[in-house]
């Protein structure tokens, strides 16, 4: 199974070093604050490495004064229908029976909402998100409510476990120890944030969540307010890793909450992720096991990262290009 880390030596470093902002300077995750006056758009942010080919897909749209709302669906879109993106849609690890079961969930720059979770064989989840926002008077639909729902709506019933996916859980199966590794690919999500010409911002967020979790197992990542938050006011944030610490905070909305106050992306996300280390400390759990990361990005078109451990990576889109970063952490 390949290590994050491995991954960010041989990828990702040449291309932080060479990201450059709008004003030629060396773009610096821990500030990335733009001159008074200034607004960088559009922009998008997506969480993880599969971010890069999602942001290609979201920069066709923002590039072109396309909606916020519709860059972030068509960028996570890419890896859910990619079988080799082994945690989210078509391709995504099962949980403990063998059953991929879905989350995601989307919002956009008016507060509408819409969100699907434990969605099973329905390969673009996002997609159904968005048309339970549009279509329904509801804001999330479950498991075979969210199934019926989708094939309604044209989606076709597909069998999303790869052969890979399963030979990897019989193999599991052996010790079915549910143990998530922290930074290794069995669990990411993407989050996608974007901000677009017109400085509307959106938000999307969708994940097959922790691997061999309990069947019915929701995460944070198709819950409004805990794996994505967008104020248009304000800016929106979006979350990754483990979901139930997550979830404890409503992180996303604190994230934005945070940046209401009148913090920084960057401060808002590192004091959501510290909320979330007192609260593992208070809690006497072991903050080795967790790892929770923030990615954030205010109407400015200033953004921020933070999580708790080293190895979480994010893809910045805005017209410098198109780059991973890595994010800074807490655990050093
Ligand atoms: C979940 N937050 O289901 C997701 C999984 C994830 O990195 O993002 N892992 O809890």
């Amino acid at each position: 199974m390949a290590n994050r880390r491995n991954f960010i030596k041989t990828t990702a470093i040449a291309s932080v070093a060479v990201a450059l902002n709008a004003f030629g300077k060396k773009e610096d995750t821990e500030t990335t604050l733009v001159p008074k006056g200034t607004i960088r758009k559009p922009i998008v942010l997506s969480t993880w490495r599969f971010g890069i080919p999602a942001n290609e897909a979201a920069w066709e749209i923002l590039k072109n004064k396309g909606r916020a709302l519709d860059a972030v669906e068509a960028g996570v879109r890419v890896p859910e229908g990619d079988p080799n993106e082994r945690s989210v849609g078509y391709g995504g690890r099962p949980d403990r029976d063998g059953r991929v079961t879905l989350d995601a969930c989307i919002m956009d720059e008016y507060s509408n909402i819409g969100s699907v979770a434990c969605l099973e064989h329905i390969k673009h989840p996002i997609s159904v998100a968005r048309a339970v926002m549009e279509k329904t008077p509801h804001v999330m639909l479950v498991g075979e409510g969210a199934f019926q729902f989708a094939l309604l709506q044209g989606h076709e019933k597909e069998n999303l476990l790869t052969e890979t996916s399963e030979k990897e859980w019989r193999e599991w199966l052996e010790s079915s120890n549910y143990k998530p590794l922290v930074n290794i690919e069995n669990h990411d999500t993407i989050g996608m944030i974007a901000m677009d010409a017109n400085g509307n911002l959106s938000g999307a967020c969708t994940t097959s969540g922790m691997a061999y979790k309990m069947h019915g197992r929701v995460g944070d990542s198709p819950i409004i307010g805990a794996g994505l938050y967008v104020d248009n006011e304000i800016g929106a944030a979006t979350a990754t890793g483990h979901g139930e610490e997550v979830i404890r905070i409503a992180g996303c909305h604190l994230v934005v909450e945070l940046m209401r106050q009148g913090k920084s992306p960057q401060k808002a996300c590192e004091e959501a992720v510290n909320r979330i280390i007192k609260l593992t400390k208070y809690r006497n759990k072991n903050l080795n096991d967790i790892q929770v990361g923030f990615i954030a990005l205010n109407k400015k078109g200033e953004h921020g990262a933070y999580c708790i451990q080293k190895g979480f990576n994010y893809a910045k889109y805005d017209e410098t290009g198109n780059n991973l970063l890595d994010a800074n952490y807490f655990l050093k």
